[in-house]
């Protein structure tokens, strides 16, 4: 199983996805985690990824789409994988389309997590007491909140118009989504 995690900051596309690519037996790929963890060690991508990350906007395509190129090219991609927090941009969209493109592979499904603005601030706060995150400041968050909807938002149509998206409910407890989740995918 392909599968593609989206969502507006603060949907539950990480807290989500982490358990169900453990039950399907694929790896969660997150971008915004390898950008963490390059930024903590100080590697020159996470040097890059800061400059963008701290101000609530997307890192270049050209860097992104290089780092998950190779993450998908490892051995443990071959079964499947979820993607969460990319493709975040049409161009992100079409190079995804490529990597898989050249093995005869697409995505097998999209999922968008659903959710009102006021409850994504409110956990991204909560987050920010609890981990003080750079990028969890009021004004960094609506900053990303406008980047995902001038971005991102529309690229579900994309993936709706070749049938295989699917809309689940972000609202209510962790353990309320999981289950939509495991029912709209089947799993
Ligand atoms: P991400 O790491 O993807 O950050 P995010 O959008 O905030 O989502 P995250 O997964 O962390 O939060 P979640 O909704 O699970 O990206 C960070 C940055 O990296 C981006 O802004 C960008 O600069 C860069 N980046 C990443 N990918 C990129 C790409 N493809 N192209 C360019 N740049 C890229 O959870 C949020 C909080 O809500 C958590 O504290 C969680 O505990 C809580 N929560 C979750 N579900 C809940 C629920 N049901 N009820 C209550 N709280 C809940």
């Amino acid at each position: 199983m392909r599968l593609v995690i989206m969502g507006p900051p603060g949907a539950g596309k990480g807290t989500q996805a982490d358990g169900l690519a453990t039950r399907l037996g694929i790896p969660h790929i997150s971008t915004g985690d390898i950008f963490r963890a390059n930024v903590t060690q100080g590697t020159p991508l996470g040097i890059e990824a800061k400059r963008y990350m701290d101000a609530g906007e997307y890192v270049p395509d050209g860097v992104t789409n290089a780092m998950v190129r190779d993450r998908l090219s490892q051995d443990d991609c071959r079964p499947g994988f979820l993607l969460d927090g990319y493709p975040r941009t049409l161009e992100q969209v079409g190079e995804l389309d490529e990597m898989l493109k050249s093995d005869g592979l697409a995505v097998d499904r999209a999922v968008e997590l659903t959710v009102v603005v006021d409850e994504v601030v409110t956990r991204l706060l909560k987050r920010a007491q609890e981990q003080g995150r750079a990028d969890d400041t009021e004004d960094v968050i609506r900053r990303r909140l406008e980047v995902y909807a001038e971005q991102t938002a529309p690229l579900t149509a994309v993936y709706e118009s070749r049938g295989i998206l699917v809309r689940v409910d972000g609202m209510g407890t962790v353990d309320e989504v999981t289950a939509r989740l495991l029912i709209a995918l089947g799993a």
